[in-house]
């Protein structure tokens, strides 16, 4: 049984967990649970840290076990209100999550996707080319999509730009086609960043001051906040 009649919603969060280094399930799972939901997971792998600066990470695919549990929750007609998808770590994992998305989804249950492969004009350490095609697929399966510029360049099929104006982003969305969007890390002047929103209302960009420094996770945490408050009602 279900519960998207309740006033929480049941929100599946698939992601690595990265045991050292504030990203990924680490950060998500509390973010959803604040929100007031039931927050359940499933893990795609298993890290010693992230693979972004602390060497080669020691990783446990979980990619079996993914596909178990698949089975067992819907032998007990489990359902989620929302499934969030974070890093995954492998292309079995990224096919198994597009079977969970399409088995598991309440008849009214959305599909987030934070690719979370690239950054900077770079694909991250150990994810080929056939992982972020898959990766895309998803995306475009998806209610709506949390791209970071890099990553949307990559779905845009156009070459990331360090330097961008309005004409390049506005480009950008446009080969997204009409999907709904939350393009990350938008600003155009060097002391503001901001994330930029479009759906079929129209496009807002959301514009704070810019912390000069990289911080891991942020993308993490803010497609949790993102779901979490989508989920609350917010708009
Ligand atoms: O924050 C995204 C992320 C999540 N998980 C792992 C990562 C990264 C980014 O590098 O390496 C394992």
């Amino acid at each position: 049984m279900w519960l998207s009649n309740m006033a929480y919603k049941r929100i599946l969060t698939i992601q690595d967990i990265s045991c050292v280094g504030q990203c990924s399930m680490t950060v998500a799972m509390p973010i959803l649970s604040a929100c007031g939901h039931e927050t359940c997971i499933l893990p795609t792998a298993l890290l010693s840290t992230h693979t972004g600066g602390f060497g080669k990470p020691v990783v446990q695919h979980l990619t079996e076990t993914m596909a178990a549990m698949r089975q067992h929750w819907k032998s007990c007609d489990i359902r989620f209100d929302a499934i969030l998808v974070g890093y995954l770590g492998s292309v079995e994992a990224v096919r198994e999550t597009a079977e969970i998305a399409k088995e598991l989804l309440a008849p009214e249950g959305k599909l987030i996707v934070d690719p979370a492969m690239a950054d900077h004009g770079k694909r991250y350490s150990g994810l080929d080319e056939e992982y972020a095609a898959d990766m895309m697929d998803l995306c475009f399966q998806a209610d709506v999509m949390i791209p970071n510029i890099t990553e949307a360049a990559m779905m845009a099929g156009i070459p990331y730009r360090e330097d961008y104006d309005e004409t390049y982003i506005a480009e950008l969305m446009e080969k997204l086609g009409g999907k709904d969007v939350v393009l990350t890390g938008v600003g155009y002047l060097p002391e503001e960043t901001g994330i930029l929103l479009r759906n079929r209302e129209g496009c807002f960009h959301h514009v704070h001051p810019k912390v000069a420094k990289s911080f891991h996770g942020t993308g993490d945490m803010f497609a949790a906040c993102f779901t979490g408050c989508w989920m609350q009602g917010k708009s």
